[in-house]
């Protein structure tokens, strides 16, 4: 069994998303990150970072428990456990899978977040911040919008893990930005993976009690 320890954000959404993908039975854990769960002993063992997602696998790859931090560690480690196509093992595909993964962790994620903050939680207004980030990420919408205008996916013609861990940063981009309606190929194809079942299934993971 599965326990993945989440809050709903795009990050959390990625292990919740996969998870149902993949079909996998599992627990999931709230960690309130606006309470501070995040820093609670208890998680960092599993997540030194005291960041979400994690995950804990009673039956890891020799049979003993195994945790998971960083999002997309989670989704490779997801992946190769099931032997699933959404990663290929192929060299050259997962190749270039993983390079669009990296590029979801290295600038999709970073940049629009640091927007989000800057734009909508900072305690002072920082023009020049927001300014930045909202043209960096505009910018990589835009190096998404010629991918997508070549391939039906970010990594090809196959929905992978790189489109899992794209779609929920895309969710806050298409509110900060006009719906997406500047980058039509990016907009069609987040509308085509938020139309799956277990995308579905996974943005409404974990459901905060009222
Ligand atoms: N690189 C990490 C980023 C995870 C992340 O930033 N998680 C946020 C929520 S989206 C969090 O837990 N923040 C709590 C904190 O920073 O204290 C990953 O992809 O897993």
């Amino acid at each position: 069994m599965i326990d993945l320890y989440t809050f709903p954000t795009p990050n959390g959404w990625k292990a919740s998303i996969m998870l149902e993908e993949l079909g996998l039975p599992y627990n999931t854990h709230i960690v309130h990150i606006g309470k501070d769960e995040q820093f609670k002993p208890e998680f960092l063992k599993i997540s030194p970072n005291n960041k979400i997602p994690a995950i804990v696998d009673s039956d890891g790859p020799d049979g003993k428990p195994i945790s998971v931090f960083e999002s997309a560690a989670i989704l490779v480690y997801l992946a190769q456990k099931t032997k699933s196509n959404l990663l290929p093992s192929d060299p050259r595909r997962f190749t270039n899978v993983m390079q669009w993964v990296f590029f979801q962790m290295a600038s999709v994620g970073p940049m629009f977040g640091q927007y989000g903050h800057f734009a909508r939680m900072a305690k002072v207004n920082v023009p020049y911040a927001i300014e930045r980030y909202e043209t960096e990420s505009k910018r990589i919408i835009g190096v998404m919008e010629t991918q997508l205008a070549a391939n039906a996916y970010l990594a090809g013609p196959d929905y992978t893990i790189a489109d899992i861990a794209c779609h929920g940063w895309m969710v806050s981009a298409a509110r900060n930005f006009d719906g997406l309606n500047a980058w039509p190929h990016v907009k069609a194809w987040h509308e085509k993976v938020g139309a799956r079942p277990a995308v579905q299934r996974g943005l409404k993971v974990p459901v905060l009690p009222t």
